[in-house]
């Protein structure tokens, strides 16, 4: 790189200027990234990993088969992708939004009230949430069917059954996390072990396992279902995963460690790490896998093809969701130890310095 040298007036100017840029934008932390497939089954393009401009500072992501879904700054719906189902043609009764969810070619949310509220496909009944259901803690939507966590711990399943996946099994017993995969669910209790029932077949019709819990398998946090796989995500910040194996879905990268969350698409996986980094394994074909750089997370969600997160834009000092001139000034602007804006101090370390300077380069431009 060029060196280059900037006058005490080129900063005094600067500083004046991104002071007028921080009071002018309206706040925003985080930007919602997209990777992945682009196009429908038929291969039309529908823009599934095309952010929509302006969503800034989700609330709640989610992927469906071939769209995406989220929840804005001010509590509204935003969705891009595939509409063939009316899955993004969002109710009018939706309400205040506690979680949202996706499955293949349904949508839908749990209230604040803890009500359910389901669109888009609804050939299998999957929108319709049985009658009697009450007050729900969480929710997942598989391919044709739906499963929930009443605030009691128990589960609600309805949808599809052609493979027993809303057949809820006896014992059960008091959850904390499910998920819903294609013709499968996953669940965990409280006291940490898992369960799983559906179907046991990949795309192939192979026997692929994913109904079949790993012996041994405690201290389970978290759980997500894709296709024909499974995930788990242990106490210890471990990850665990069963069931089809013929992308690569089932091959935890070693050493992975300090994960706060899981997501599973149609045959890969995410995870996302304490400090923000997303890993991702399985299939590739789209690059689904293919995580943006400089992606710093603090929300993953898979589709079938796609990955989505909420992310830092590393280097976005003034929140505009571009890395450019108006940041390279403001981070001179706070040059030293003791930031007076911490958002300038890239890497978190104290100080604002070459470090952060050449972090802000490296992501110059790329955050949208
Ligand atoms: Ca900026
Ligand atoms: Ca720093």
């Amino acid at each position: 790189m060029k060196s280059q040298s900037i006058s005490v007036s080129t900063v005094l100017e600067t500083t004046a200027i991104f002071a007028l840029i921080l009071t002018s934008q309206a706040s925003a932390s985080s930007v919602v990234r997209t990777w992945g497939y682009n196009r429908d089954w038929n291969g039309n393009v529908v823009n599934q990993s095309v952010v929509p401009s302006g969503l800034y500072d989700a609330a709640g992501i989610a992927a469906g088969a071939y769209y995406s879904v989220a929840v804005d700054a001010s509590g509204q719906l935003r969705g891009w992708g595939e509409n063939d189902w009316g899955q993004l043609t969002f109710p009018t009764d939706v309400g205040v939004i506690s979680k949202l969810r996706a499955g293949v070619g349904f949508a839908g949310v749990v209230r604040n009230d803890g009500t359910i509220r389901l669109w888009g496909q609804n050939d299998f009944g999957q929108c319709n949430p049985p009658n009697g259901i009450g007050a729900v803690v969480d929710l997942s939507l598989g391919w044709w069917h739906a499963i929930a966590i009443q605030t009691d711990g128990s589960l609600v399943a309805w949808g599809r059954n052609d493979a027993g996946q809303t057949t809820v099994p006896p014992n059960l017993g008091s959850l904390v996390g499910i998920g819903a995969g294609a013709r499968f669910c996953v669940a965990c209790r409280t006291n940490g072990t898992v369960a799983a029932w559906g179907s046991n077949t990949n795309w192939n019709g192979q026997y692929s396992g994913q109904s079949v819990v790993p012996t041994g398998l405690t201290n389970v946090a978290q759980v997500a279902a894709g296709y024909a796989f499974a995930l788990a995500l242990r106490g210890n910040g471990t990850v665990t995963a069963w069931g089809d194996s013929g992308a690569g879905e089932t091959s935890v990268p070693a050493n992975l460690s300090n994960v706060t969350a899981i997501a599973a698409g149609a045959s890969h996986a995410l995870a996302l790490r304490s400090d923000g980094i997303v890993v991702a394994w399985g299939l590739n074909n789209f690059n689904q896998c293919s995580v943006p750089t400089g992606t710093r997370a603090t929300k993953i969600a898979a589709g079938w093809f796609h990955s989505i997160a909420v992310s830092d834009c590393l280097g976005d000092i003034n929140d505009d969701g571009q890395v450019n001139g108006a940041d390279l000034g403001g981070l001179l602007a706070f040059w030293g130890p003791d930031p007076s804006y911490p958002r300038a101090d890239l890497n978190g370390d104290g100080a604002v310095n070459g470090a952060d300077l050449g972090l802000l380069l490296s992501n110059w431009g790329v955050c949208r």
